[in-house]
């Protein structure tokens, strides 16, 4: 799962890399790829029963791509986009959304209309349902829907194209230290995929304080929860993606998994042998688990669930997989 931070020369991607990751880049014009750990109160908090194990966070790769260039592989390979707005030298966000979107949706179009003339060309009978549901594509492209806002099904075929409208988005607006944040929230409504304003150079200042010190300085600011985790937080849903944990020998860890996924494909994001092998799951909420005071508790209790592969993971769901 793979964030790809995208906007104009200079609106400040490489800032909000950083303030992401607390990765400062070298070289200003490579390709920076890192890791965000998913802050997540709960795990702090499993983490507290389970002291001597180590805490790992859920966590979302990210690159640091550039500016939206269709025909650029890793533009196109990412799963989702943070589109940055320089609004601290004066970018107009609604008029940079408005051009993001026409970009991709053009694009999007481009790719329909080259496979549809394809089509025609072979003559196919077992291109008839692609044929029916590119022509739907279109129409939506035609009447600039984004794919994702749109009614398609999320099949294979669709899937297939790797449409770039057909990805999740996410607006960040980039202003100053010194700019009011009140004098852009009437973008977030013109925007039409979620947004945010970040003060993003202040926000990576903050990566260049000892985490130690960090909360103090913020509370020094008024800030309870920095944009930061706000951001980060806010991608993370608008992906769709649920975190799922597991207390292991060694580690108390968060894991990240699309929404409305399986018991097996949990296993399997965490190991094919675990997928390959699944006998059953147990399952219990994190907050049974927290409010009973451990695993041994809620053993007593009797809260544990035994589940099959098909069992659909909630969002906070403490697993242990049975396997062979
Ligand atoms: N005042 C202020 N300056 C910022 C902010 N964000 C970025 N800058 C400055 O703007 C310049 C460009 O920021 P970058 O983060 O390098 O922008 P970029 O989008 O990565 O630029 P390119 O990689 O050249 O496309 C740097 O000098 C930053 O320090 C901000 O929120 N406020
Ligand atoms: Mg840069």
């Amino acid at each position: 799962m793979k964030v790809g931070i995208i906007g104009n020369h200079g609106s400040g991607k490489t800032t909000i890399f950083k303030a992401l990751t607390g990765i400062e880049e070298e070289h200003r014009e490579s390709i920076s790829v890192g890791i965000i750990e998913i802050p997540d109160e709960r795990l702090n908090r499993l983490h507290s029963l389970y002291p001597e194990k180590e805490k790992v966070p859920s966590r979302v790769d990210i690159i640091d791509v550039g500016i939206f260039e269709p025909k650029n592989e890793t533009v196109r390979n990412v799963d989702a986009y943070l589109l940055t707005i320089g609004a601290f030298y004066g970018e107009e966000p609604a008029g940079i959304w408005k051009e993001f979107k026409a970009d991709m949706i053009i694009s999007d179009q481009d790719l329909v209309e080259k496979r549809l003339k394809r089509i025609k060309k072979e003559h196919r009978k077992e291109n008839e349902r692609e044929e029916t549901l590119l022509n739907k594509v279109l129409t939506f492209l035609e009447e600039e829907v984004l794919l994702i806002n749109s009614s398609l099904p999320k099949d294979k075929i669709i899937r297939g194209y790797n449409f770039f409208s057909f990805k999740p988005v996410f607006a960040v607006i980039n202003i100053s230290e010194d700019q009011d944040e009140e004098n852009f929230a009437q973008y977030i409504e013109e925007i039409e995929v979620p947004s945010l304003v970040f003060k993003g150079k202040l926000e990576a200042d903050f990566q260049e304080i000892p985490k130690e010190e960090r909360k103090e300085y913020m509370d020094l600011y008024g800030i309870r929860e920095s944009a930061t985790q706000r951001l980060i937080k806010s991608i993370y849903s608008e992906m769709g993606l649920i975190t799922f944990f597991t207390i292991g020998e060694k580690e108390v860890r968060g894991w990240r998994l699309k929404k409305d996924s399986s018991a097996l494909e949990a296993a399997g994001s965490i190991h094919s042998d675990m997928r390959e092998g699944f006998i059953k799951a147990e399952v219990v909420s994190v907050e049974e688990l927290l409010d009973a005071g451990g695993g041994k508790k809620v053993r007593e209790k009797g809260l544990i669930r035994l589940v099959g592969k098909d069992y659909k993971v909630n969002d906070g769901d403490v697993l242990k997989i049975r396997f062979a």
